[in-house]
């Protein structure tokens, strides 16, 4: 269980990262060229890493509907790519691979938000918000669809949790090494 302050700590962390994608959003921030580039790798938290930061975190890209994701892999093992979470009725989705050191690419046209994952590394994430230029704040999608399923309002708790998962996961500072002698 987490003590209270450190709940506090991440209510107010997930605060600043929704405040801080609506503004980016806000000022019509997309990864260039309408496309996302995710090495899936070795580095602890930056599992699904696009190279550049968006509102701290180099596992979430913006981007306009359309957009072309491409995953690599640049990593000692293999993996899949995973649609965990999707808007529901999202064109292409639920999307899986075998796993694989090879690169895979898809293309996601309906707004919302998305989050891939490893099926054998269930820790690694990587978030894509496809948002529609043509509206106002951030598309999250009304509703959400997990891999497992079931459809959830985007405002539930549950993916509340989720996405609060998603960001401790996807902080290396939240990572040790305890085969290192001073972990
Ligand atoms: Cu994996």
């Amino acid at each position: 269980m987490f003590e209270t302050s450190q709940f506090r700590k991440i209510v107010s962390a997930i605060i600043y990262f929704t405040a801080t994608l609506t503004f980016l959003s806000i000022n019509n921030a997309s990864a260039d060229g309408n496309q996302v580039n995710f090495a899936l790798t070795d580095n602890a938290g930056h599992w699904f890493d696009t190279g550049s930061v968006v509102a701290g975190n180099r596992s979430i890209a913006i981007a306009s509907p359309g957009v072309r994701i491409n995953f690599s892999g640049n990593s000692n093992t293999v993996h899949t790519r995973t649609s965990l979470i999707y808007p529901t009725g999202a064109a292409g989705m639920p999307f899986n691979t075998d796993p694989k050191k090879g690169g895979d690419s898809l293309t996601l046209t309906t707004p919302g938000l998305y989050v891939f994952t490893c099926s054998i590394h269930p820790y690694m994430f990587g978030a894509v918000i496809v948002d529609d230029p043509t509206t106002s704040g951030l598309d999250l999608g009304s509703s959400l669809s997990l891999v497992n399923g079931i459809t959830v309002p985007s405002s539930s708790d549950l993916a509340t949790r989720l996405l609060r998962t998603f960001f401790i996961a996807t902080n290396p500072a939240n990572w040790q090494n305890y085969a290192s002698s001073a972990p």
